[in-house]
C-alpha cells in the first residue's frame, strides 16, 4: 500500500500572559478544520498547537499576579488546553515552550546558527515593545504628545540598552527575497506577501536575539547570563514538536511544516526571521505561511486593555460548539478580518444550520422513518433532475479541494451550502409527501437522492461541525469506516435497505433566552 502523503500544520503558540480570547479560539478552530479536512482526505496529518510561555511579558504578568512564572504559566496553559478540548479540536500535540524537549532543541538551533557564523556578541540600544515582544527601529515608532512612544503595532515601547547576541539577519536579505520569488505562495494571502516583500526590500538590520535583564527564558548555550529572545524560543517550537534535533524521531518526517497558520500581526516573524534562522541552521523551510485576519468585536481589535475580550468558553456555552465553529469559518473570509456579534451568530445558526441543513435532514429522515420502514429507501430509475442533484453532490469534493489549496474555508462552506440549498429546492420541487398515495416508488427515489446528498454534505462538513455532521451520518446509517473523502461520490452511495436509527434533530433553532441576552 502506498504511504499516505504527510501534512504538518501548526497554529501560532499562544502567549500565556492572560486567558484565551476568541482570537485564539478562532485560530485554533480554523486550523483544526484544515487538519481534519486533510485527515479525511487521506493525509497522514500532524497538527500542533500550544503555548508560548517565556519572555518579559509573561514574567511581568506573573509578577503582577503574585506568582512565580512557572506557576502562572501552568494555570494559563491548562486553560488553553481546556479550550482546545471545549472547542472540539483534534491536535496531535499541545506543545509548551516549557516542555523539557524544547530546551535541547532550541539550544541546538542556536548552536547551528552560531556554527554557521551568524551569531555575534555586541550591545543593543533601541526600542522594545514588551507587549509585542518586538524590537522597533526609531523610524517605526511614534512619539505621542504625552511623551509615550508607540511601536509599529501601536503598543508602548521602552528604551533597552544591554549586551546582546545578534543574528546576522542582514546577510539573509537576498536569500529571503529569492525565497519569496521562488516559492510564490510561501506567504499568503497576497496582501501579506506584498507587505513582507517591501519590508525586506527596504533593508534588514541584524536582530538582537538574547537578553540579560530578566531570566525567564531559555539559557543561551555557553553563556548563561543571557536568555534567548523569546521569538527564537517560540518559533523553534515548530521543530521541537516533531523531534528536532533527533532526526531518527518518528515524527521528524513531518518537517518541514506544510503550513503555519498564524495571525496577520506576526507574519514578519514567520516569513523573515524564521526562514532566516532555518537557512542558517541548514534546516528545510516550511512550505507555506498563512496569515489569517483578526476577529473583531464591534469592529475593534480585542485586547485585554480594551476590555472587550470575549470569553470563548462563554460563547461555546451560549451557542454550542459546532455552531460557533461554523460561524467563525463561514462568516469570516479566511485571510481577512471579520466581525462577530450576537445577531450575526444567531443569523447563521438559524438560517444555515437549523433551517437549511437541519430542517431538510429532519423532514426527509422523518418521512423515511414513517414510510420506508426506517430503512434507506429503494432507488428506482433516476430522472434528469435526480441525476443533476447527485452530480452536484458528487462534484462537491473537487470544489472543496480546490478551495482548500488556499485554505479558503469560507469558500468550502459556501460551496457546500449551495449544495444544501439545491437539495432543498430539489426536495420542495419533487414534493415527496404528495407521492405516498400516487407513486410511492417515486417518493422513495426522491427520498433516496435527498438522503444520499445529505450523506455527502455531512462527510464534507465533518471538518467544521464534527459533532453534528457525525450525528447526521449516524442517522443515515453511515459506518465509521465510510466517513472519509474516499467514500464520497458514486463509490460510497447509501445502500437501500440499510436499517436507520430513529431520526432526531441535529440543529435546534437558537431561541433567545428570557432576558433576550445570550452572551
Ligand atoms: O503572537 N483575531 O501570541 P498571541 C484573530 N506567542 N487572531 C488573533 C487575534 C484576533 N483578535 N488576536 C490574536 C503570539 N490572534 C506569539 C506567537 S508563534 C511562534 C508565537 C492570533 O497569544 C495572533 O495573530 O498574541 C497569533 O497568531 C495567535 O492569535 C496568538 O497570539
Amino acid at each position: 500500500m502506498a504511504t499516505a502523503p504527510k501534512f504538518y500544520l501548526t497554529t501560532a503558540i499562544h502567549y500565556t500572559n492572560g486567558p484565551p480570547h476568541i482570537g485564539h479560539a478562532y485560530e485554533m478552530v480554523a486550523s483544526d478544520a484544515i487538519a481534519r479536512f486533510k485527515r479525511l482526505d487521506g493525509y497522514d496529518v500532524f497538527a500542533m498547537t500550544g503555548t508560548d510561555e517565556h519572555g518579559q511579558k509573561v514574567q511581568r504578568t506573573a509578577a503582577q499576579n503574585g506568582l512565580a512564572p512557572k506557576a502562572y504559566v501552568d494555570q494559563i496553559a491548562e486553560r488553553f488546553q481546556q479550550m482546545e478540548e471545549r472547542l472540539g479540536c483534534s491536535f496531535d500535540r499541545f506543545i509548551r515552550t516549557t516542555d523539557a524537549d524544547h530546551v535541547p532543541s532550541t539550544q541546538e538551533l542556536w548552536r547551528r546558527m552560531e556554527a554557521n557564523g551568524d551569531i555575534y556578541l555586541a550591545k543593543y540600544a533601541g526600542w522594545y515593545s514588551v507587549r509585542d515582544e518586538a524590537f522597533y527601529g526609531e523610524e517605526e515608532t511614534t512619539l505621542l504628545a504625552d511623551g509615550t512612544r508607540l511601536g509599529g503595532q501601536g503598543t508602548p515601547v521602552e528604551w533597552v540598552e544591554e549586551e546582546s547576541y545578534f543574528f546576522r539577519l542582514k546577510a539573509y536579505q537576498d536569500k529571503l527575497l529569492k525565497l519569496y520569488e521562488d516559492v510564490p505562495n510561501f506567504i499568503s494571502p497576497a496582501t501579506r506577501k506584498n507587505e513582507i516583500v517591501s519590508f525586506v526590500k527596504g533593508g534588514l538590520e541584524d536582530l538582537s536575539i538574547s537578553r540579560t535583564t530578566f531570566d525567564w527564558g531559555l539559557p543561551v548555550p555557553g553563556d548563561e547570563r543571557h536568555v534567548m529572545y523569546v521569538w527564537v524560543d517560540a518559533l523553534n517550537n515548530y521543530v521541537t514538536g516533531c523531534g528536532f534535533p533527533d532526526e531518527t524521531d518518528p515524527r521528524w518526517h513531518y518537517w518541514p511544516a506544510d503550513v503555519h497558520i498564524i495571525g496577520k500581526d506576526i507574519v514578519r516573524f514567520h516569513t523573515v526571521y524564521w526562514p532566516a534562522f532555518l537557512m542558517s541552521a541548514g534546516l528545510p523551510l516550511p512550505k507555506r505561511v498563512f496569515g489569517h485576519g483578526f476577529l473583531l468585536s464591534k469592529g475593534e481589535k480585542m485586547s485585554k486593555s480594551l476590555g472587550n475580550v470575549v470569553d470563548p468558553f462563554a460563547l461555546a456555552d451560549a451557542y454550542g460548539v459546532d455552531q460557533l465553529r461554523y460561524f467563525f469559518l463561514r462568516e469570516v473570509s479566511f485571510g481577512q478580518d471579520g466581525n462577530h456579534s450576537h445577531e450575526a451568530i444567531v443569523g447563521r445558526i438559524n438560517a444555515d444550520l437549523a433551517n437549511d441543513l437541519g430542517n431538510l435532514a429532519q423532514r426527509s429522515l422523518s418521512m423515511i422513518a414513517k414510510n420506508c420502514d426506517g430503512m434507506v429507501p429503494a432507488r428506482g430509475a433516476l430522472t434528469e433532475g435526480d441525476e443533476a442533484m447527485l452530480a452536484l453532490a458528487d462534484g462537491a469534493l473537487g470544489k472543496a479541494r480546490a478551495a482548500m489549496q488556499d485554505f479558503a474555508l469560507h469558500v468550502v462552506l459556501a460551496d457546500l451550502w449551495a449544495v444544501v440549498a439545491e437539495a432543498n429546492r430539489y426536495f420542495a420541487a419533487n414534493e415527496p409527501w404528495r407521492l405516498t398515495k400516487t407513486d410511492p416508488a417515486r417518493r422513495d427515489t426522491v427520498l433516496y437522492v435527498t438522503a444520499e446528498t445529505l450523506r455527502q454534505v455531512a462527510i464534507l462538513a465533518l471538518p467544521v461541525i464534527p459533532d453534528a455532521a457525525g450525528k447526521l451520518l449516524d442517522l443515515l446509517g453511515v459506518g465509521q469506516d465510510a466517513r472519509n473523502f474516499s467514500a464520497l461520490g458514486e463509490g460510497g452511495r447509501l445502500v437501500s435497505g440499510t436499517a436507520l436509527p430513529a431520526p432526531s434533530a441535529i440543529f435546534p433553532r437558537f431561541v433567545e433566552p428570557e432576558d433576550g441576552q445570550a452572551a
